[in-house]
């Protein structure tokens, strides 16, 4: 049966897997996952798509120093990719590889299809090449170093190249780009983004080299396969290929164009310069919109393992919890922008918004439940005005968060629901309920509940960016699995009166120094 919801397909990049995944990997992965969940729990029918990148020069060099073959070596990498996600519950709907049999028909149907229009050419190439990159740069984009070395702007080096090639006609859609910046300006997000790609698009553009002889770790060019082509070409294809492309009459394709590719600020212009100019030349629609998260440094430094900074998922997952690693790059960092990593910080996080702030709100309020009102949820009396301003607070929630998720700033999400928190904590220290038990019994059960009430929307709400402690939540509040989408917050789907609840257990430890735990 066709599902009648509203399709939402959002993407990552895909990694290269020339190595282990680092924290940078794990932050998209989060961020995107969020945004996925979140529109699933708002009732659309979400595609979520993630993978790795596994041709190129890059690929097959360090396969060939590690003495494997490019795909053995990718094949080895992409597990440890596809294992963190799922550490992380990372809820992809598809795992892609670009070695995927599938992806090979899509990349190669894209090429014919831009070929047919008339914007693929012979040509020779020449130019500065980084290896590291994987990419040519202008002339005047380059410095000369000591000993004549020239680098391209990332501090790679780069050499005269000179091979035949195949030519993308970018040039030719100059105007149509620009068009498509002004008529959709959320096409390209943050907005210091679209600045910067709309002067370089406003600079002109040359045509683009899209294949290589030099080496043959790549997809084959249709009816030349002496080349392959330019790894950017077939890694942007991924998109389609998620998408059942080139069968546009899979069930896949309703999901066609994107809502969202979610990448880091470093590739922005191959999403949104390249990657529409390939769909407008092949005839197909263009994403909705493209966002580019920030860097993430480590105390303020870039990553490099030559300084031996690079943080690992797996070991920072095993420490901290894999909902604080979570709440924690979300919260701390605002989404576009660059953030930095470090222990104190995300203990700081962990030990004040999450064990103390909602943890102990949740444990205070459902223990005294537990042993006041016989483990079930308590029977409200009439509210007070207090009472009142803390529900309204609760319900308010959902349109703050919706339209946070909607501008992806997760981080105002976040600190809208913890501001509820906040005043839910307020509320419970003002209204005192362990002081009512004697006094009024039934002001306290009130009490009680209300605060129980404003954790469960609090816990539906906080599912995409922290999925296991919230769920845990909810199971202590005796919330069914069918009623924790976002069509079960506010007043239509208030905590039932009567209901039992289980026994009450902490579900956010408290952070303790390994070294202060060995002391105590
Ligand atoms: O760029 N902080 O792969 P990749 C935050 N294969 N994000 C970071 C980061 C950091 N320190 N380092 C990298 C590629 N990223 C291509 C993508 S898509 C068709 C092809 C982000 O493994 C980076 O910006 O180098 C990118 O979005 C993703 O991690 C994969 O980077």
């Amino acid at each position: 049966m066709p599902d009648s919801k509203t399709p939402y397909y959002v993407t990552t990049a895909i990694a290269y897997p020339n190595g282990a995944p680092h924290i940078g990997h794990v932050y998209e992965a989060i961020a995107t996952d969020a945004i996925a969940r979140f529109h699933r729990l708002d009732g659309r029918d979400v595609r979520f798509l993630t993978g790795t990148d596994e041709h190129g020069l890059k690929m097959a060099q360090t396969a060939a120093r590690e003495g494997v073959s490019p795909f053995d070596w990718a094949t080895k990498n992409a597990a440890r990719f596809k294992e963190m996600d799922e550490r992380y519950g990372i809820s992809f709907d598809r795992f892609i590889r670009t070695t995927d049999k599938d992806h090979y028909a899509a990349s190669q149907e894209l090429w014919r299809r831009m070929q047919a229009a008339g914007d693929v050419y012979l040509g020779k190439y020449e130019g500065w090449y980084s290896v590291r990159d994987e990419a040519y740069f202008d002339e005047s984009e380059t410095t000369v170093g000591e000993g004549r070395t020239r680098f391209a702007p990332s501090g790679a080096p780069v050499e005269w190249v000179v091979e035949e090639s195949y030519f993308f006609r970018l040039s030719a859609y100059q105007d149509r780009l620009l068009k498509l910046y002004e008529e959709q300006p959320g096409f390209i997000g943050p907005d210091a983004r679209r600045n910067e790609v709309l002067a370089f698009v406003k600079r002109g553009l040359a045509d683009l080299s899209i294949s290589r002889t030099t080496f043959n770790w790549g997809v084959p060019v249709p009816d030349d396969p002496k080349h392959v082509m330019y790894v950017w070409v077939d890694a942007l294809t991924n998109y389609i290929t998620g998408a059942g492309f080139p069968d546009e009459t899979s069930e896949l394709w309703r999901w066609w164009p994107a809502d969202l590719h979610v990448i880091g600020k470093d590739i922005i212009r191959f999403h949104t310069v390249f990657w529409p100019a390939f769909l407008m030349s092949a005839g197909l629609p263009l994403p909705k919109r493209v966002f580019a998260h920030g860097f993430l440094n480590v105390r303020g430094e870039k990553m490099s393992k030559s300084v031996g900074n690079v943080v690992d998922p797996f070991a920072i997952a095993d420490g901290y919890g894999v909902d604080a690693v979570r709440y924690f790059l979300l919260r701390e960092v605002p989404f576009g922008q660059d953030g930095s990593y470090s222990h104190e910080a995300i203990v700081g996080r962990l030990n004040a918004d999450l064990a103390n702030d909602l943890g102990n709100l949740a444990q205070r309020s459902l223990s005294m439940i537990g042993k006041n009102c016989e483990g079930r949820v308590p029977t409200p009396g009439a509210f007070s005005e207090a009472d009142a301003a803390m529900l309204a607070s609760a319900d308010e929630l959902l349109e703050k968060t919706r339209a946070a998720f909607a501008d992806l700033a997760l981080h105002t999400a976040l600190s809208a629901i913890w501001a509820v928190v906040a005043e839910a904590n307020r509320y419970f220290a003002g209204q005192a309920p362990w002081a009512l038990k004697k006094t009024d019994p039934e002001r306290m059960a009130t009490v009680l509940y209300v605060t129980a009430e404003t954790v469960r929307q609090v816990a539906i709400l906080a599912q995409p960016v922290i999925p296991e402690a919230a769920s845990k939540l909810l199971d202590l509040l005796g919330v069914p699995a069918e009623a924790r989408g976002f069509d079960a917050l506010g007043q239509g789907g208030r905590l039932a009166a009567g209901s039992a609840l289980p026994t009450p257990q902490p579900v956010f430890p408290r952070y303790v120094e390994p070294a202060a735990e060995a002391a105590s």
